[in-house]
């Protein structure tokens, strides 16, 4: 189904931030103030996803934000090089956030707490998706998002009546989401690792219903945005913290175009903070001139599109009804009259892919000059319909692997090894010298250009058996 407006549950916007009156009277009953330590664990793939710089964990600041309130909290990020202690006799509440390639080492981190006579909460997409399994390791698994049961859970924490599972009854409107506290994370001693690009939320939900994306369970098909004037404002908060007008904002919306008025009004106000900025984005709205002219005005230097597949009986198959072929030339085009570079990412592995998919996807990133593509393997993640539907074919349930780069299962049109030989031909091809200034000639020199340079030498090293 493709998304339009009229499908999109409207959300009212009543005002209400911070923590209630009743909580923070609980709090100041206690004799002392309960201490959290907040875990962002690295991840134990194999591949570099955590390698290099990594994005502020936002997520886990918004817990911090929350929490911080009425709790002394710590927060701590493995990926940077921060340890996460043997002992948590300091702690009252170790909090741990978790997705399905690090769920390993939150398991691991939750088990040490837990022995240790903990309060123990995990949270995140992965305990989400799988409640009973993340149950085994921790004392309470909180779904979705923090903000929709935190009073629940806050009041439970203060009166030491934990039970093993929140869940809210309903999403609250996005203007519970408090202004997220940075200093979390920037006052880390390993706060250099965090890439200077700003995590930003405005907008939360899709409601395309991708049938292997975790979003369509998390947060329904619902699409909630926050007032625009707090996200400027936040963007100016950091204009003024860093002393500059060009700072560099990455929105980590699921797909931030779905209510097309708040769109472009948010855009109109960023055009006049003089920010830059990337998003992901779903193609139906881009075929739109209008829609590319207004991001390229407003600071958008990099767009991120999941074309996935350029077979149609796959995009059918996904139930991306927002991916329609006949758009993705204009949706380029589009964007890159205005200055904006694109970060597509294309999928393989269906069983629906044979070896005439990866020429196709090469025909058109080079005919399209798409500056940086990236490569995956489809991946069932628990708890998506995908899941459900490929698990009695999936290879093996190791988490550690489901990173996206690893071989799932045997699709039906070709064998498990024509498809890595055709999956490492498809990157070496595309990042070759000659490929690369075919695609990036006459292109700002940037970091798009130093990520093409990386990805030349990068892919020059791929063997099929480290996708195995
Ligand atoms: C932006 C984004 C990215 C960004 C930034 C990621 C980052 N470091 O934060 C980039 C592009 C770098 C990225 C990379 C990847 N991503 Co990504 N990404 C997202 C996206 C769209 C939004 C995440 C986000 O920050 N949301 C905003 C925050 C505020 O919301 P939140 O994460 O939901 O957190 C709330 C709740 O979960 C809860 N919560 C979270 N933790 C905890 C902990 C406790 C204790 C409590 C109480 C509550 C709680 O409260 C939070 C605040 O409301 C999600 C989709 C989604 N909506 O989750 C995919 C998603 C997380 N990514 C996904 C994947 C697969 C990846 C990659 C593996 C892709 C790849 N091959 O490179 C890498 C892995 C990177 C890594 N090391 O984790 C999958 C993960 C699926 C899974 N089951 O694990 C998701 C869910 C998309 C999907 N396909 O369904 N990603
Ligand atoms: S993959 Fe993207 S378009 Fe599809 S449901 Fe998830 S967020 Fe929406």
């Amino acid at each position: 189904m493709l998304a339009d407006e009229h499908h999109i549950a409207e959300t009212p916007i009543p005002s209400d931030n911070g923590a209630s009156e009743s909580l923070e009277r609980l709090a100041r009953e206690q004799k002392t103030r309960k201490k959290w330590l907040l875990v962002q664990p690295k991840s134990a793939t194999s591949m570099m996803v955590d390698s290099g710089t990594v994005s502020m964990p936002l997520n886990l600041i918004m817990v911090a934000t929350l929490a911080g309130k009425l709790f002394d909290v710590t927060l701590i990020d493995e990926r940077t090089g921060d340890t996460v202690p043997e002992d948590f006799s300091g702690y009252d509440v170790v909090a741990i956030t978790s997705r399905t390639l690090n769920s390993s080492n939150a398991y691991r981190i939750g088990d040490r707490a837990k022995s240790q006579g903990k309060i123990v909460l995990l949270g995140g997409v992965h305990p989400t998706m799988l409640h009973e399994e993340a149950s085994q390791h921790c004392t309470t698994v909180v779904y979705g998002e923090v903000e929709s049961i935190w009073d629940e859970l806050a009041t439970d924490v203060l009166r030491g009546t934990m039970k093993p599972f929140y869940k809210a009854q309903e999403l609250r409107p996005m203007t519970a989401m408090l202004p997220p506290d940075f200093s979390y994370a920037l006052n880390s001693p390993h706060a250099k690792k965090y890439s200077q690009l700003i995590p930003i939320l405005a907008t939360k939900g899709c409601p395309v219903g991708c049938n292997f994306c975790t979003t369509p369970t998390v947060y329904g098909k619902s699409f909630r945005y926050r007032e625009m004037d707090l996200v400027l404002d936040e963007m100016r908060a950091h204009q003024e913290r860093l002393g500059k007008k060009a700072v560099r904002f990455s929105f980590m919306d699921d797909n931030i175009s779905f209510r097309p008025q708040y769109f472009t009004d948010l855009l109109e106000g960023m055009a006049k903070l003089g920010v830059r900025w990337n998003a992901n984005i779903s193609m139906n709205f881009l075929h739109k001139p209008e829609v590319a002219e207004i991001a390229g005005r407003s600071g958008c230097d990099l767009m991120s599109i999941g074309f996935e597949s350029l077979n149609p009986d796959i995009l059918k198959s996904m139930n991306k009804g927002s991916n329609r072929l006949h758009n993705y030339a204009t949706a380029v085009d589009n964007l890159h009259r205005n200055g904006i570079a694109i970060q597509g990412y294309f999928m393989f592995g269906f069983d629906d892919d044979s070896e005439k998919s990866f020429q196709a996807t090469y025909d058109f990133i080079m005919q399209n000059r798409i500056e940086f593509p990236v490569f995956s393997l489809v991946t069932p993640f628990p708890g998506t319909p995908y899941f459900e539907e490929m698990k009695a074919r999936v290879r093996h349930f190791d988490w550690d692997k489901y990173d996206t780069y690893h071989y799932m299962f045997e699709p039906r049109k070709i064998s498990g090894e024509k498809l890595l030989e055709n999956f490492i031909k498809l990157q070496r091809e595309v990042y070759k010298g000659r490929a690369i200034m075919q695609r990036m000639q006459g292109k700002p020199l940037n970091w798009v250009w130093f990520v093409n340079i990386l990805m030349n030498r990068f892919t020059k090293k791929l063997k099929q058996e480290i996708y195995l």
